[in-house]
């Protein structure tokens, strides 16, 4: 037999990880739609086979087995009622911990319920069947392989996690006669850490913190961080939400160019913390280690390599050992930071304007709420002072809760100022809980009104090749008395609010100080901000185009002079 392993990419991933992760034993069953996956590990003389014809019996074979040699078994087998014979077996493997690593497969699951020969429907299986089971196709982009190498990692971990049990994968098959692959590829094998285990030796290279929204930090995790980043000369970048306060605070939302990538955002090894971020950070990094209580896989910069389940600070403690003290990169990321920020522009008038003008002078201890996407970013480009706390909810990403989560926040300390920045959309929504009987006078709220949601007009958003054709529906514009002077007056006022407005420059410099008046006022304030579309998204370009590298540079120049298809023909031309 000269046969080597299949052209099917997925079961390669598959194959390649459970050889990483030093899982041999296999029980295979006959059928057509596993060939695939049997006849290469067939070709290669690592996997010690079995041969079971009766599913009900083979997987009760691996359960022998997997007691009896205290290694992982791989069952195999085909469509039809087949995998259905699995389940006895698997559920005594469910109640007895055993790792058994269920490999199904089918045709793909377009079929299902279709009358097709052979096709079951597997999207639910009983809970007590398996620990974790999905589908994965053959990859044909690199989003795909991805995703199969996340699904097929998560599902290898989980055979060992929490003293270990059963899990399924389905191997969805082309049935291709191709089976000439010699060499597998290089794959990415995930690796979970818990306190207990050896940690692995940090890397040499360029490293970085990562936090994406973050609690409150206490002293002993500022402390813990800042020691790492001093021995490793290493930096924290994340937006207002990270909440970190330490000196080896990044803002890096500057970085963001649409013409500039820094090399400081290249890292070689980014140890993400915290949760979701809304930052849409243009970092790079070769891999990521994960640090979470949850122990879970979380890879939203899609290199994660190993998985932390501890706390943060006791992470960062075990890495604190030694005394060498190097800020080279802290010092080279401020500088650019600082650099950008001093060249950007006069702006229109703007959300953004408005976080240029204020964000520094927010009184001391107050919290901050952003709305999502626009006036997040907005507040990004700047910092706030250390002492205040920065919310958004990014976990869901609505904008149907703003005012009630902000007002939630404020009934915790009355003594307490609680700022909110939100866009009219996101206003209108939730503004019935501006009535809630519980809000209190700590509460003050920057509306900007730009009569839409302005992001969907923003330069660089997807909805801007449509012009002003995307105001009546993709930016829902003219609602909500369509930027009426009198309409949130009037609403606020009522309820007991101050009012105050601004329309340009002159008028909110006017009012500002008194958003700002560091004391609790007598009553809640809303300062309603009236802004424009265009000067929005103009601003917003400004921000993010002070900075131009040479090889962008030129790419702009082409488009600029040619057009995108001009990019496209020098592309070819230099093969770049
Ligand atoms: C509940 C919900 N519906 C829709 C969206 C999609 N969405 C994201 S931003 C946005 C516009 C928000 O407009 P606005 O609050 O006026 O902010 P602006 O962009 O104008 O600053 C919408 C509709 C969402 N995030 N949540
Ligand atoms: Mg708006």
């Amino acid at each position: 037999m000269n046969t080597h392993y299949t052209v099917e990419n997925h079961v390669q991933i598959l194959i390649a990880v459970l050889k990483a992760k030093g899982i041999r034993k296999v029980i295979a069953s006959p059928g057509t739609t596993n060939i695939a996956f049997v006849a290469s590990i067939q070709s290669d003389s690592f996997f010690e086979i079995y041969s079971a014809a009766d599913e009900r019996s083979a997987a009760y074979i691996a359960c022998g087995l997997a007691a009896e040699s205290g290694e992982p078994v791989v069952l195999t087998c085909t469509g039809a009622t087949a995998s259905r014979n699995y389940y006895p077996a698997l559920t005594e493997a469910y109640y007895r911990a055993l790792p058994i690593f269920a490999v199904t497969s089918s045709q793909v699951l377009s079929h299902t319920g279709q009358y097709f020969p052979q096709m079951l429907d597997r999207s639910t299986i009983a809970n007590d069947v398996v620990k974790y089971h999905v589908s994965i196709e053959p990859a044909d982009t690199d989003e795909q392989r991805w995703d199969v190498e996340n699904k097929v990692n998560t599902a290898i971990l989980e055979l060992f996690r929490n003293g270990g049990g059963p899990v399924n994968i389905n191997l969805v098959t082309r049935y291709s006669k191709d089976f000439s692959v010699k060499e597998l590829p290089k794959v990415r094998v995930i690796s979970r850490y818990l306190p207990k285990d050896k940690y692995p030796e940090m890397p040499i290279g360029k490293i970085g913190i990562y936090v994406g929204s973050h609690s409150k930090w206490n002293e002993e995790l500022t402390a813990a961080v800042d020691k790492f980043c001093q021995v490793h000369n290493a930096v924290v970048f994340g937006d207002h939400t990270s909440n970190y306060k330490g000196k080896y605070k990044i803002l890096d939302s500057i970085f963001g160019q649409d013409n500039f990538h820094s090399t400081v955002s290249d890292w070689d090894l980014m140890i993400y913390i915290g949760y979701i971020s809304g930052e849409y950070s243009t970092v790079r990094a070769k891999k990521v280690w994960r640090v979470n209580p949850d122990g879970e896989l979380r890879d939203v910069f899609k290199t994660t390599e190993k998985i932390f389940q501890t706390e943060e600070v006791d992470f960062f403690n075990r890495y604190n050992q030694g005394n060498p003290n190097n800020d080279a990169l802290l010092k080279e990321c401020k500088d650019l930071y600082n650099k950008m920020l001093a060249k950007i522009p006069e702006l229109p008038f703007s959300n953004l304007w408005c976080a240029k003008q204020i964000s520094q002078k927010l009184p001391s201890n107050s919290v901050l709420h952003l709305g999502i996407l626009n006036s997040l970013r907005s507040w990004n480009f700047f910092d706030v002072p250390d002492s205040v706390s920065v919310y958004s909810n990014v976990g869901g990403f609505g904008i149907d809760g703003f005012v009630s989560s902000l007002i939630g926040a404020s009934l915790f300390n009355k003594e307490q100022l609680y700022f909110g920045i939100v866009g009219d959309l996101a206003f209108f929504y939730d503004m019935n809980s501006l009535g809630n009987r519980h809000v209190g006078n700590n509460i003050r709220i920057m509306l900007i009104n730009n009569g839409r949601g302005t992001e969907f007009r923003n330069y660089n958003h997807p909805a801007q090749r449509f012009n002003n054709d995307a105001d009546p529906y993709m930016a829902a514009a003219g609602h909500y008395g369509n930027k009426s002077p009198n309409l949130i007056k009037h609403y606020a006022e009522d309820l007991g609010f101050e009012y105050l407005t601004a329309s340009n420059k002159e008028d909110f410099l006017k009012v500002i100080d008194r958003f700002l008046e560091p004391e609790i006022t007598e009553k809640p304030i809303l300062l309603e901000v009236f802004t424009d579309s265009k000067d929005e998204s103009d601003a917003l370009f400004a921000v993010r185009n002070v900075e131009k590298d040479a090889k962008s540079g030129a790419k702009q120049f082409v488009k600029e002079m040619l057009g995108e298809k001009g990019v496209g023909f020098v592309k070819k031309i230099v093969g770049k």
